[in-house]
């Protein structure tokens, strides 16, 4: 692990390493400490993205790393579950805490069967070592129940995967090139601010810029068209962009005739939607879908940003695949900067990167459904739950479920992670983990097409350990261990990467690593889709109307599912986006200033309510209430509500956050998240 940097006056000692947050840009970071001994991380000078800044978080993330959160000794709970009195736990030797897990896990798996056990991990870290490594060997041994990932991007792969069998997208880095760039759904600004820059230049080159989203974002300022459709509203949008294509002689019948099947279908499905109907089912007016498409059809390099709004509601999967379907309609493709970009991780598709989760069969659970899996599994109930990369108390739908499962007093919680989290209160046993300054790492972005090798560049904070190292220690201690198994970070890393001998022919990726910080796909950084990318269907085309799609979806693909959850009762949407300040609820910790919900000013004047400071609200619907504070927002489209993801229990007045109000139905296909299918009403408390 890493030796302390230097701290003296003169050239500071700065080591390389790569951010893993979960952030599609993956920003390469130099760190060392300033002559008083402050920790500065910067970003590192070589970088195609990056351009030589990264975002506040990591800029000041000493204030994470050393606030009075962090954990620094294994705990042990001896107060109530969900307590937040810190005599509730109480330290205990590393030693003591793990034979305490391996009994735990053994005596469940002896009564029950391995299903009694369930691993809960997200996307705290996406370094690639951290998660489905030596965990999967620990919980695939076992014959721990599955977890199925499906809280984000679960939609957006089954669609981006159907289409085009995941393709390299278009570099963020060429939008520079592009005449027409639509952002979709996704806000740039907060979510992945090295976009922002390249969309500036495109603009100074004269380039156009369409927002579509439900809030005027802030690109919104500075962009030729902004639709504002109704939160889940994006599939009908799409379709009848694709219709009017078609209709006004735009689509590429000779792009379409060779490179994509099912486009006859997909001119069907996408028939009823006129633009009148459209318009009053997005909300958005008749005039600007129609520039929206004469735009779209006059412009080339023409560039879709689809972000991950579209895919968080019943409709999820069909608006991204529609969405998506655009550039192949209109021909797009095959020149820099033109076609589409959701993630990027489909460039490593072919590099062979090893799936330590390969054969392990156990029964899946959803992700969307761990508060019903822990309230309502018996065959066999969850008896160990092991959560880590994650705080699913505060990102999951039906939050109040998820808490009554952390409660029951017959489940033994573990929570692995580097602060005491919300979740970590419900917890019988809490264990320190490193952060990525700490502990060795891959690094892979999803929208930066690089892979970093990312190393410990601060020294360990107290007596944490690394995922991998824990899970490793715990598969030798249930006595799991096989011949060969990669049982340490360095072993990981060359075993994920696939060390295979290559000494006759090409250098696997495991060698081109011991010698670089940074490797590259083999399409290169700045692939262009349909002359450097192709697609990586079974058929090779481009499947507009994806069988698999078609088959899994209740109504057939593309075709308009209506929202049930809307009431007269609770007419507004609540919509939950991405903070500038914390990554999901990362960060939350370090800002304790009370929530506040935003809302339209005609919505806000209808409930008697004017914003100011010390005005309360109470925010609810039939699955439980927020307590918290107004913000008037004239960005916000009238009938949708904003309450910011990834809060903390201390940031409203009851504890509860959006996901309170949050449905744990699905989406259409891939069994999504539907986030902004929330409908609530707001009345002064
Ligand atoms: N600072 C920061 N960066 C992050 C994250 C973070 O929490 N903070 N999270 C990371 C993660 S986990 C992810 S998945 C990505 C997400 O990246 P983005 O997709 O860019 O972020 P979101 O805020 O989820 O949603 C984007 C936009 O979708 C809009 N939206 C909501 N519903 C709809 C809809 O039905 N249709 C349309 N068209 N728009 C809608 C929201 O108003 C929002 O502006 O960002 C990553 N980067
Ligand atoms: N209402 C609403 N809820 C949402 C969303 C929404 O749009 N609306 N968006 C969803 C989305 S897009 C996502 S991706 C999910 C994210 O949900 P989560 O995966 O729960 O993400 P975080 O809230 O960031 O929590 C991750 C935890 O991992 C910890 N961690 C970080 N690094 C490590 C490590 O190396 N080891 C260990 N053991 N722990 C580590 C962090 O400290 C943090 O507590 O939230 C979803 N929740
Ligand atoms: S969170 Fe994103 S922008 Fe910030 S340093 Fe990490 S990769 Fe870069
Ligand atoms: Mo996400």
């Amino acid at each position: 692990m890493a030796e302390p940097l230097a701290r003296t006056a003169g050239t500071p000692v700065a080591r390389t390493t790569a951010c893993t947050l979960d952030c599609p840009d993956s920003c390469s970071l130099s760190v060392h400490r300033d002559a008083n001994g402050r920790l500065v991380v910067e970003a590192a000078a070589h970088d195609g993205l990056t351009d030589g800044f990264i975002c506040s978080k990591v800029r000041r993330i000493e204030r994470h790393l050393s606030s009075p959160e962090r954990l620094s000794r294994p705990l042990r709970r001896v107060g109530p579950k969900g307590s937040d009195d810190p005599a509730g736990f109480e330290e205990i030797g590393w030693d003591e805490a793990l034979d305490l897990i391996a009994e735990r896990m053994r005596s469940a798996s002896e009564r029950s069967g391995g299903e009694a056990i369930l691993p809960l991990s997200y996307g705290g870290s996406n370094g690639l070592l951290t998660q489905d490594t030596t965990d999967a060997l620990l919980f695939s041994r076992l014959g721990a129940s599955r977890l199925q990932r499906t809280v984000c991007a679960a939609p957006s792969t089954a669609a981006t995967s159907g289409l085009y069998g995941k393709m390299a997208g278009v570099a963020l880095e060429d939008y520079v090139h592009s005449e027409l760039i639509v952002v979709w759904g996704a806000n740039p600004s907060a979510t992945g601010i090295h976009l922002v820059p390249k969309i500036r230049r495109a603009q100074e080159n004269g380039a156009r810029l369409v927002v579509v989203d439900p809030r005027r974002i802030p690109l919104a300022k500075q962009a030729d068209l902004v639709l504002q459709p109704l939160p889940g509203t994006d599939l009908a949008l799409a379709l009848c962009v694709i219709r009017e294509l078609w209709r006004r002689g735009h689509a590429d019948e000779s792009f379409l005739e060779r490179y994509t099947s099912g486009a006859e279908e997909l001119r069907q499905r996408a028939d009823e939607w006129t633009l009148d109907r459209a318009a009053a089912t997005c909300g958005v007016a008749a005039n600007s879908i129609d520039r929206l498409v004469e735009l779209y059809a006059a412009s080339s390099p023409a560039v879709i940003r689809c972000g991950w709004g579209p895919e968080r509601n019943r409709n999820g999967a069909s608006a991204i695949a529609a969405i998506v379907a655009l550039p192949a309609v209109a021909g797009k493709f095959g020149v820099r900067g033109g076609g589409y970009t959701m993630s990027n991780t489909g460039v490593w598709r072919d590099a062979g990167l090893r799936d330590f989760t390969a054969g392990w069969n156990a029964r899946q659970i959803n992700q969307n459904h761990v508060g019903r899996a822990l309230l309502e599994l018996d065959d066999p109930p969850i008896e160990v739950l092991f959560v880590y990369n994650h705080n699913p108390l505060m990102t999951l739908p039906e939050q109040e479920r998820v808490r009554r499962g952390l409660l029951r007093e017959d489940l033994f919680t573990v929570v692995f992670d580097p602060v005491m989290t919300d979740t970590a209160r419900y917890a019988d046993l809490v264990l320190p983990a490193t952060t990525f300054l700490e502990h060795e790492d891959v690094a892979r972005g999803y929208g930066q097409m690089v892979i970093h090798r990312t190393r410990p560049v601060i020294p360990v904070h107290g007596e944490s350990r690394s995922n991998v190292d824990l899970f490793a220690e715990l598969v030798r201690r249930l006595g799991l261990e096989r011949p060969g198994d990669p049982l340490d970070e360095t072993s990981a890393r060359r075993a994920l990467l696939g060390e295979t001998d290559r000494s006759e022919g090409p250098e696997g990726l495991a060698q081109r690593f011991e010698r670089r910080d940074r490797i590259e796909p083999s399409v290169g950084t700045t692939p262009i889709q349909f002359v450097d990318a192709f697609p990586l269907t079974s058929s090779g085309r481009v499947e507009l109307c994806a069988e698999a799609l078609d088959r899994a979806h209740p109504r057939g693909l593309y075709r308009f599912l209506e929202n049930p959850a809307a009431t007269e009762e609770h007419p507004l949407t609540l919509i939950s986006p991405a903070s500038r300040h914390r990554i999901s609820s990362t960060f939350g910790q370090l800002d304790r200033s009370l929530a506040r919900i935003g809302l339209h000013p005609d919505d806000a004047a209808a409930r008697g309510l004017d914003g100011r400071p010390d005005e309360r609200v109470r925010v609810f619907n039939r699955l439980g209430e927020v307590i918290c504070g107004v913000r008037i927002d004239a960005d916000l489209r009238p009938g949708v509500a904003e309450l910011q993801k990834g809060l903390w229990s201390h940031h409203t007045a009851n504890g509860r956050t959006s996901n309170a109000l949050v449905p744990d139905h699905l989406s259409d296909v891939a069994g999504g998240a539907c986030f902004n299918d929330a409908r609530v009403e707001v009345e002064a408390v």
